[in-house]
C-alpha cells in the first residue's frame, strides 16, 4: 500500500530566486499537508550525507557543491500515495523535460539546479525526513 508522507526540500537556487513563496502555494493547491517544515543551509558534509546514494555519479561533487550552496527549505508532507503524488507534482529531473505546470518546469533553471527535491519512495521518504527532523519537529 502506498504510504502517506514524502520528503521534500526547496533548493538553494529556488530559494534564491524568490520562490519559495510559489512553491509552498503549489503544494498547498496540490493538496499536501505540511507536517514537518524547516528553513535551514547544509553544511557540504550534511549534503554529502544525503546524496550517499549518487557519490559514484559523475555530478556527484557539483551537486554537493550546489545543495550547500545556500539555505533550503526541508519539509514532510502529508497527503494520500504521497511520493508518487509530489513527484508528478514537480515535474521531471530536467526541467527541460517536466509537464507544463509542474513546480520544476515553472521554476527550475536545469537538471543539477531543478528547485526541489521530491523523495523517491516511501522507505526513503522515511530516511530522508529523519535525516533533518526530530521526532518532536513532527507533526
Ligand atoms: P530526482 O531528484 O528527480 O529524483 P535523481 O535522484 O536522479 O533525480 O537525482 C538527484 C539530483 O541530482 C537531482 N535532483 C539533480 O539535482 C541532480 N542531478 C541528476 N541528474 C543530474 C545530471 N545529469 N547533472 C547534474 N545534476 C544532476
Amino acid at each position: 500500500m502506498a504510504g502517506n508522507r514524502t520528503f521534500t526540500m526547496i533548493k538553494p537556487d529556488a530559494v534564491r530566486n524568490g520562490h519559495i513563496g510559489a512553491i509552498l502555494a503549489k503544494i498547498n493547491e496540490g493538496g499536501f499537508r505540511i507536517a514537518a517544515m524547516k528553513y535551514t543551509k547544509l553544511s557540504a558534509e550534511k549534503a554529502g550525507e544525503f546524496y550517499a546514494v549518487h557519490k559514484e555519479r559523475p555530478f556527484y561533487g557539483e551537486l554537493v557543491e550546489f545543495m550547500s550552496s545556500g539555505p533550503i527549505v526541508a519539509a514532510i508532507l502529508e497527503k494520500d500515495n504521497a511520493v508518487a503524488d509530489f513527484r508528478k507534482l514537480i515535474g521531471a529531473t530536467n526541467p527541460a523535460e517536466a509537464a507544463p505546470g509542474t513546480i520544476r518546469a515553472l521554476y527550475a533553471t536545469s537538471i543539477g539546479e531543478n528547485a526541489v527535491h521530491g523523495a523517491d519512495s516511501d522507505e526513503n521518504a522515511a530516511i530522508e525526513g529523519n535525516f533533518h527532523f526530530a521526532g518532536t519537529e513532527m507533526f
